[in-house]
């Protein structure tokens, strides 16, 4: 397809020592990385600064969350404001352990998604179901909800090419339990025809759907065979060298 690879790395809530979080840039630094593949790294938002200072500068740096707000008194919050003057251009937002943990609605999602966009950020945009979603067939119509949401709020071509939308099923998240290459497909497909009717086709064409939920350098080859797979989020798995072949899936 004509849209650009991407792969990003979800370092979650780690590393939490000064050497490992070296090891990891070293190790970033140091891999020769396909040319063709867009490269984004999620610290702990407490460290983005630091890693965007000392990582490679073809490597584009992601904050982990953001609040809906630019400034005032929003104790603990992260300003999308901030994170654009600070540099950093990328943001995930939706991710399933903020919608569960933290108890984010796909409203709250969709508003952040805005005021993201709206500062200046490009956004990660995480989406999927859980297990008993995926079992009682309801899957599409999941997803199809948490998108409803955003594109509520967005629908402009210029503001969905912020976006990179990232197909994670809650069952595939940190278990090992990778979604098969056809399972992965038939979801971004559906996702992918989804966006055409509610934004426009040449969105639904040009806007990266990538794949997340146990990927490794195992088993990503097969998954970036896929038409609707423009790449991956990574999270277990970016912690490691194995890391640098999964950028390179695609290559
Ligand atoms: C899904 C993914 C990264 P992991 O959360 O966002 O994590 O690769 O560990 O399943």
């Amino acid at each position: 397809s004509s849209r650009q690879f991407f792969v990003g790395a979800n370092w979650k809530l780690n590393p939490c020592s000064r050497d490992e979080k070296k090891k990891l840039i070293d190790m970033l630094n140091n891999a020769n990385f396909d040319k063709n593949t867009e490269v984004v790294v999620a610290p702990p938002t407490l460290y983005a600064i630091a890693v965007a200072d000392l990582l490679r500068k073809d490597v584009k740096v992601a904050a982990q969350n953001c609040y809906i707000k630019a400034s005032g008194a929003f104790t603990g919050e992260t300003s999308p404001t901030q994170l654009t003057e600070a540099g950093i251009p990328y943001v995930i937002l939706g991710h399933s352990e903020r919608r569960t943990l933290f108890h984010e609605t796909s409203s709250l999602v969709a508003q952040k998604t805005r005021a993201a966009i709206d500062a200046g950020l490009s956004v990660i945009l995480c989406v999927g179901e859980t297990l008993q979603e995926r079992e009682s067939g309801a899957t599409d119509n999941v997803v199809k909800e948490q998108l409803g949401e955003v594109v509520k709020l967005v629908s402009s071509e210029e503001d969905w090419s912020k976006i990179v939308v990232a197909y994670e099923p809650v069952w595939a998240i940190g278990t090992g339990k990778v979604a098969t290459s056809a399972q992965a497909q038939e979801t971004q497909k559906a996702t992918r025809a989804y966006l055409a009717s509610a934004l426009s086709p040449k969105i639904a064409e040009s806007t990266r759907i990538i794949y997340g939920g146990s990927v490794n350098d195992k088993n990503c080859r097969e998954l970036a065979t896929q038409p609707d797979v423009d790449g991956f989020l990574v999270g277990g798995a970016s912690l490691t060298p194995g890391f640098v072949n999964i950028v390179n899936a695609n290559a």
